[in-house]
């Protein structure tokens, strides 16, 4: 396992960040990098492990190099702060994570109004190394700080007429300046079926590399289902409803024949205006191949089992 230096980060930034490398070259020499290992988050600012995090399940089939976190957090898709790829870096400065409240509804037994710092305090932070691959074919390994869902969804806990989740992002053009142009029908909406949601793998990120969520990644609360594509991982949540009709989602909703609501990364099933089958490492020149399910198969295939993946894209 390689851990490449992201190329600058400022003064401030290096002693979190050092400690981060030094944990992770520890974990390095300890055996492949934990994918589903638990680390409290008082061992981060400490920097060191979590007993037992080495014999968690290992990273998968590719040889997979962290992407520095220069390039995970200046080459982003938010299109709530601009089209370009260098936008969301540049103006997500106006977004204000703090204070912050996610309003928990519909189907469940316990909905409401919970804060930010409720959220982050009563679900304990874990670190997921995950693979992210997005629909235009770039892919990055992303270190994130956060809870599975299903945590989440076992706390509200869900009614028997609860069949899929459906998440909005914030809906404020002073904040998200973006959202004056109508790119896409504002706010941003996703969604999941309900099994996809319990998955183990599906996390609410609040950081990564060890830090606080950056604006421009989705700060406070965001998605991240590592086995769809990008677009799948909204960001910046402030409404979780439970539901039970299958909930419209943004780029179903812009272009239906290009994004459909599984958005299972699949490398046998085009892009109608593009192959799927190989992915470029963001900071890598190669293309490599593109893993059925990301590479996530032995974890999240049964879910789909017997469904036509062609139809359900
Ligand atoms: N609210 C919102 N969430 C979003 C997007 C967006 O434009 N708005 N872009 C999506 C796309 S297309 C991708 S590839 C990922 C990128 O996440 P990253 O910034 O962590 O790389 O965010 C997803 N979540
Ligand atoms: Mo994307």
């Amino acid at each position: 396992m390689l851990i490449r230096k992201p190329g600058k980060i400022s003064e401030s930034e290096v002693t979190p960040y050092e400690l981060y490398l030094n944990r992770r070259r520890f974990i390095g020499r300890a055996g492949r990098i934990a994918l589903l290992g638990a680390i409290a988050p008082s061992s981060l600012a400490a920097g060191d492990l979590v007993p037992g995090e080495a014999e968690a399940a290992t990273l998968g089939p590719q040889e997979d190099e962290l992407t520095p976190y220069e390039d995970v957090t200046t080459y982003n898709n938010f299109y709530e702060f601009g089209t370009g790829k260098a936008d969301p870096a540049r103006n997500a400065g106006t977004l204000k994570p703090k204070p912050w409240t996610v309003e928990i509804g519909g189907h469940c037994e316990r909905p409401g109004d919970y804060g930010i710092e409720d959220i982050i305090g009563r679900f304990p932070a874990e670190e997921r190394i995950y693979r992210l691959r997005c629909v235009e074919a770039w892919s990055m390994v992303i270190p994130w700080m956060g809870f599975p869902l299903k945590d989440l969804l076992e706390f509200v806990q869900p009614t028997s007429r609860a069949e899929y989740v459906e998440f909005t992002t914030l809906y404020d053009p002073d904040q998200m300046p973006g959202q004056r142009r109508r790119v896409l029908d504002w706010p941003y909406v996703e969604g999941l079926r309900m099994d996809e949601a319990m998955n183990p793998l599906t996390l609410m990120a609040t950081g990564l590399y060890g830090k606080e969520l950056p604006n421009q990644n989705g700060a406070p609360l965001r998605l991240v289902v590592p086995w769809k594509y990008g677009f799948k991982s909204i960001k910046s949540i402030v409404r979780i409803r439970l539901v039970e009709d299958i909930p419209a989602t943004s780029w179903n909703l812009a272009t239906p024949n290009e994004y459909g609501f599984f958005a299972n990364v699949n490398p046998e099933v085009d892009h109608p205006r593009w192959s799927q089958a190989r992915e470029r490492r963001l900071g890598e020149i190669r293309r490599r191949p593109t893993l059925m399910f990301n590479g996530y198969a032995e974890e999240v295939a049964s879910m789909y089992d017997g469904m036509d993946l062609r139809r359900w894209y």
